[in-house]
């Protein structure tokens, strides 16, 4: 086959130039993000091309989460899926979601990292006709025509739950007028996760004077934050009655830290543990009685928000705000059924 002759005479090491100049311009304008897609071939054309922007891969939870995105947003479910993993950066999800509305998605789902900072990048989805359906985590914007539904969990309901399970477990062991000394463990600060558990368990814990809050500190909903923040909580407190740990990742950090500095958690232990999601690993310690109560957080959220979805393209009016089922979990329910169904 004839060489060409413009190549044969241009130096390598200029073409190498080229392709090295080529390639970072294409990185800095974001062309290689981690969006993951199928090949769009033409007879997807029928196809409901959804794009979602999942906020990180923080927690067991998240990682449920996303198989659910995953596993409802298939072909054969007539999607056609493109997937951004922020990495827990709010600007890579304003970035996925801008990449979104240049292709021209039929709808945008997405996780906020955090609450607030969403305005401009919603306002430019409406102006570009993107529905927008906020799933798992809420945004706290004035203009609620900035997306059309949020698919959920009621934060501030699952903490309160934690603080009426610690009411009546104190109850029962006839502690309620007992000085109780507590450490709050929280997620995310200024997630809507965060905000509501705390906002809930706090609604409880202020009509009692002998709940001692010693402690309340953020650990990003990761196990490694979770126990590095209860190393530092454990030096300065020998007397600590109660954990509230806002999800298991960092539950199971902070059972590590307990468990070094020799004091002993649960059913049986001198620190009761209050935890929230609900993952196998988590509800199996709740059934040996390392962990006195999981707040369940469910995860699997990608079929109600295509059910949303399919309601939107038959025209249906749908609601503001869907909350996914949830329960509360302890020894006396967390049955081997629970734990063999249990997909996360
Ligand atoms: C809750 C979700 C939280 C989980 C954590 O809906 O936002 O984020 O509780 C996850 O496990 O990291």
């Amino acid at each position: 086959m004839k060489q060409s002759t413009r190549i044969n005479k241009i130096p390598v090491i200029f073409l190498a130039a080229v392709l090295f100049v080529m390639l970072m311009s294409g990185w800095a304008l974001g062309m290689f993000t981690d969006i993951e897609e199928e090949p769009y071939v033409s007879e997807d054309a029928d196809r409901i091309v959804v794009g979602v922007s999942q906020l990180g891969s923080e927690s067991m939870w998240r990682t449920a989460n996303t198989e659910s995105v995953q596993n409802t947003f298939t072909q054969q479910n007539g999607y056609f899926l493109i997937f951004n993993n922020a990495r827990q950066k709010q600007e890579n999800q304003i970035k996925a979601i801008r990449s979104f509305i240049s292709q021209r998605v039929d709808y945008i789902v997405f996780s906020p990292v955090v609450e607030t900072g969403w305005e401009t990048v919603l306002q430019e989805a409406k102006e570009a006709g993107i529905p927008v359906i906020l799933m798992d985590r809420n945004v706290d914007v004035k203009d609620k025509s900035l997306y059309v539904t949020c698919v959920g969990s009621d934060f501030v309901k699952e903490g309160e739950k934690a603080g009426r399970w610690l009411e009546n477990d104190l109850k029962r062991s006839g502690r309620q007028d007992s000085e109780i000394n507590i450490v709050l463990l929280k997620g995310t600060e200024g997630s809507s996760s965060q905000i509501g558990r705390t906002k809930g368990f706090f609604e409880v814990a202020q009509t009692h004077d002998n709940w001692n809050i010693l402690a309340q500190e953020y650990a990003d909903f990761t196990s490694a934050k979770g126990r590095e923040v209860m190393e530092s909580i454990l030096k300065k407190y020998s007397q600590i009655d109660v954990v509230v740990s806002q999800n298991d990742d960092m539950t199971f950090g902070a059972l590590e830290a307990i468990s070094e500095s020799g004091r002993s958690v649960g059913v049986e232990g001198d620190i009761t543990v209050i935890s929230v999601d609900g993952t196998h690993e988590a509800l199996s310690m709740v059934a040996d009685g390392i962990i006195n109560v999981d707040i369940e957080c469910n995860p699997n959220q990608g079929e109600y928000v295509s059910d949303v979805i399919r309601m939107l393209e038959s025209g249906e009016k749908v609601e503001k705000q869907y909350y996914v089922d949830e329960d509360v979990f302890t020894a006396d329910n967390v049955t081997e059924s629970v734990l063999s169904e249990r997909n996360y």
